[in-house]
């Protein structure tokens, strides 16, 4: 995923769009910046920029966003936002109980019976948490040779390097190239495609509009607040999900919204928020707030777009010179395919929850004005999820505005400050992923066995517990290798991945589980070896400022050396790639520093060329950052609106596809033709299994966390826990009718497994919705199947369902759950604090 996502904002430097006024007028960049803004110049801030008190206070980056840190006797005494950060996360003050959690991993350990009895262990033990200290040199030696037996005696589909997820920042060291780079010179594996994110809709997209649309820059915030007159954020909180960006985050969009406050209130723009939930965006704008059934949008979707065809207000003209495929998509809207059934605004209404009245009204709206759709990601987390990004493009065909500032779609605008314009700047390159040029494997066995080398990346479940087993996907078929040793770096697996229990079934298939992480994540507690990276407030690196916006390059600035015996995964891996005489190849014969000189020489090469000069190395290094001009606004789809011809758009006929022949070729039932609605195997409301799972779970992300990173931080955990535990939010209603108040313990269950969570009674949640925040750390009462999670982590209870044939993507949010007031002893939380470190006999000793 990483790769890809790389990829893809790199494309960026070369878009391609209509400017059509001046630079931006808002600026989150204090003085010495603002005078940079109109030319093409670099501004390489001044230490004093940081205030006079701060003097000595290092800088460094993140996902939150850049920080100073203090420090005092090699320790971390406190943080605070870098100066040009206006609107700076909360989440940030978590960072000293980050570095000094004690749930870090202090050294190398590797499980009890695994320590005796290697790939022959007994692997129905995982999870009891059960390690044995052993030394670095032990370990990696322990690692490669499992590496050496796996391709020696099964080859590489035996081994499987998992998709890295969100790892920390920083380009030198972002630890998944190091990983990919070093198992790839020793040998080839099975691999992952797509992402947790975005699966279904970076699938289904390119069907439709010509790119995934995901990761790809969006129209600029000062155009849409100066064109549209109606926003719907459609599944969408970029208030909270904007606190945290790919790169080391601007939250310069906050501005924005902050502008787009004062237009709500003075009612210059409807704003909508289309969501089950009352969201932190809708309370913070004080915007319109529609509530839908969970799971339902594309019949409400269906029902808007009757009503456009009903009422004769849909854009006809656009409809025939940018789209394909609607005169087969109109018949089912009517009625006259072989489910006979009209998509009404009541047809809808009876399933959305909406009234038919409000739908037809929201139809007018968004036909009369200029109507900007801004869809979340959480709802193509679900089964179907295909659908509605797939009618949501239809819908915005429909009102025709597509390519205009401030109207048509977006999928994208909540994240990593997509909508600010991007500088052109280019950003520093990373350490290498791939082989060098000319270079093989030591065992270059490319042979399979008849297994794909690749899997869905929601789908490696399956592949233990279905060995063998051929899938559909994206119109090909994926054979799942039943790989027997596995590799985790820069992810939580038991924090990711749906379905606990049926994890806990499938590792055991699994001879060897080698995990790499700074913290006693449950993906550790369930690896076989362990192995302590250090957290990247111990090392000196290099980011990008800005993920699209390309705002920057920061310097990030080691705080302190690495805790207790953990190191970089530079070093891990180069330690392991010694043992098959490939570490001057991997390194290239560099160290820390030089890498991280390197990657900023290239850049300054490449931005001397387009004109953003950047200062020296070590001018950079000692100033902490550069930062360029914010970019010249723009507009999505604009050139495609401009000539429909020679800027085609990527999809088979280049045009805006409703109906797609292609799909309709892979002759899936789950996704057809053209969008339709379906009905879920579960769905509240009224649905499928709700009389005995009466309450949707949605699993949104985090407000005060980036998925599981920071749950560990116990000073910020402390913010949001209840009685110690994850707090699973419910109505009023919904409490009372269990007999649960505010602050009580209560059992989160359904036939998949259960859970502690403390309840947190709100009235931003109706009747029928409950909320638990994923990356809530794992933590069960033992290693058995269906034992009970003692912290609250939801993905106990989610659904591991493919959303479709098509992208075979995550469908976390399509799961049902009933809630009980807890009563009884209640068992202590296990999830934080490390394992029980024991000799090799199983005695426990005390950890130094
Ligand atoms: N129920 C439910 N589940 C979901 C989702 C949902 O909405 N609902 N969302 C999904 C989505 S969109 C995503 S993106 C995934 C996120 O899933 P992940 O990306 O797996 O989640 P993180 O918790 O960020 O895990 C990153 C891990 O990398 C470790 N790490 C960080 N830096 C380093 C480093 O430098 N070196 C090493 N070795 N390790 C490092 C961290 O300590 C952490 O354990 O979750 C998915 N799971
Ligand atoms: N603070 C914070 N920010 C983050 C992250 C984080 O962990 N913490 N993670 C980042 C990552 S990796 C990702 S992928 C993105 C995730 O971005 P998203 O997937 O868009 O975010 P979520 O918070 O899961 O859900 C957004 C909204 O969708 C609503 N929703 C859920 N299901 C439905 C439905 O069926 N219909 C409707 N209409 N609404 C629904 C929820 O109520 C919620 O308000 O966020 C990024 N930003
Ligand atoms: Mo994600």
């Amino acid at each position: 995923m990483t790769y890809s996502r790389r990829n893809f904002l790199k494309g960026l430097a070369a878009f391609s769009g209509t400017t059509l006024v001046g630079p931006a007028l808002l600026s989150a960049a204090p003085a010495q910046a603002a005078t940079a803004r109109d030319g093409a110049s670099a501004v390489a801030g001044a230490a004093s920029a940081a205030g006079k008190d701060m003097a000595g206070w290092k800088i460094t980056g993140s996902h939150f966003g850049a920080i100073r840190a203090k420090v005092v006797n090699d320790r971390v005494v406190e943080v605070r936002p870098f100066e040009y950060d206006k609107h700076p996360t909360e989440m940030i003050k978590g960072i000293p109980g980050l570095i000094y959690s004690s749930s870090r991993i202090r050294y190398p350990m590797v499980r009890l019976d695994w320590y005796k009895k290697r790939h022959h262990s007994d692997t129905a033990q995982r999870g009891d948490n059960r390690f044995v200290r052993v030394s670095w040199d032990d370990a990696l030696d322990l690692f490669y040779e499992e590496l050496e037996r796996v391709q020696k005696s099964y080859g590489p589909w035996a081994l499987h390097t998992a998709g890295v997820g969100w790892r920390t920042v920083g380009q030198m060291h972002s630890c998944g190239n190091h990983m990919i780079r070093a198992i790839g010179m020793h040998g080839r594996s099975v691999g992952t495609v797509g992402d947790y994110s975005t699966g279904a809709g970076q699938t289904i997209l390119p069907y439709v509009l010509g790119s995934t649309e995901v990761y790809s820059q969006g129209t600029s915030w000062e155009l849409i607040l100066k064109e549209s007159k109606m926003i719907v954020f459609w599944a969408n909180d970029p208030i909270k999900n904007l606190q945290v960006g790919w790169n080391t985050e601007t939250h310069e969009s906050y501005a924005y919204f902050e502008q787009l406050k004062k237009k709500v209130a003075a009612k210059e723009i409807q704003v909508l928020c289309l969501d089950p939930v009352k969201s932190k965006t809708q309370n913070y704008l004080g915007c319109e707030h529609q509530y839908i059934n969970p799971m339902t949008d594309v019949a409400m979707m269906l029902g808007i777009a009757h009503t456009l065809v009903k009422e004769d207000l849909y854009d006809k003209s656009f409809i025939k010179t940018y789209t394909l495929g609607f005169d087969r998509f109109l018949p089912y809207l009517l009625g006259q395919t072989e489910d006979k059934v009209e998509k009404t605004a009541e047809w809808a209404a009876a399933i959305c929850g909406v009234p038919a009245q409000r739908i037809r009204q929201l139809a007018r709206q968004m036909a009369k004005n200029r109507t900007q759709l801004i869809f979340g990601w959480a709802i193509q987390r679900q089964q179907h999820g295909e659908q509605p990004y797939w009618m949501g493009a239809v819908l915005a065909a429909m009102l025709g505005q597509i390519g205009l500032p401030g109207g048509g779609i977006s999928y994208a605008h909540h994240y990593s400050s997509v909508g600010v314009s991007s500088s052109g700047a280019a950003m520093p390159g990373a350490f290498p992923l791939n082989l060098d040029p000319g270079r093989k494997p030591k065992y270059d066995n490319t042979d399979y066995k008849g297994y794909s080398p690749t899997m869905p990346i929601a789908r490696v479940i399956d592949a233990l517990l279905e060995p063998g087993k051929e899938i559909d996907f994206n119109g090909g078929k994926v054979k799942l290798a039943p790989y027997k040793m596995a590799i985790f770096t820069g992810c939580n697996q038991w924090h990711r991945q749906s379905q606990r229990n049926r994890m806990k079934q499938a590792y055991r298939q699994l001879e060897t589980v080698v995990a790499i992480d700074y913290n006693w994540t449950a993906t550790c507690r369930f690896a076989d070896i362990v192995l302590p990276a250090c957290t990247h407030f111990e090392r000196n690196d290099i980011d990008a400022y800005g993920s699209y916006s390309n705002r920057g390059v920061l310097a990030m600035h080691k705080l302190v050396d690495p805790l207790f015996h953990s190191r970089p995964d530079f070093e891990i891996f180069k330690g392991l790639c010694r043992r098959f005489n490939r570490e001057e190849e991997y390194t290239r014969g560099m160290n820390e520093m030089q890498w991280v000189e390197k990657l900023y020489e290239d850049c300054r090469k490449e931005n001397g060329l387009k004109e953003f000069p950047m200062p020296p190395f070590a001018e950079f290094w000692k100033t902490g950052y550069v930062l360029f001009p914010e970019g010249k606004p723009w507009v999505r789809h604009a050139d495609f609106r401009d000539d429909a011809e020679v800027n085609a758009l990527g999809t088979p006929s280049g045009f805006i596809e409703i109906f797609s022949r292609k799909i309709e070729r892979f002759g899936y039932a789950d996704c057809k033709g053209h969008p339709i609605w379906m009905e879920k195997t579960e769905r509240s409301h009224g649905g499928p299994n709700s009389k005995r799972f009466p309450l949707w779970l949605q699993s949104v992300h985090p407000d005060k966390r980036l998925h599981s990173q920071l749950c560990e931080s116990e000073p910020l955990r402390s913010t949001y826990a209840i009685k110690g535990r994850e707090p699973v939010f419910l109505s009023p209603a919904d409490a009372k009718a269990r007999g649960i108040a505010h602050g009580d313990l209560v059992r989160v269950f359904n036939d998949r497994g259960q859970l502690l969570a403390g309840a947190h009674v709100s009235d931003n949640f109706p009747s029928g919705v409950v909320r638990i925040q994923e990356g809530a750390w794992y933590g069960p009462t033992g290693p058995e199947v269906g034992a009970l999670d003692t912290y609250g982590d939801p993905n106990t209870l989610t659904l591991d369902i493919g959303t479709s044939s098509l992208a075979q993507a995550t469908s976390a949010n399509t799961c049902l759950v009933q809630i009980e007031k807890f009563i009884g002893a209640a068992p202590a939380v296990t999830a934080f604090g490390g394992p029980t470190e024991v000799d090799a006999s199983g005695t426990p000793v005390r950890s130094a």
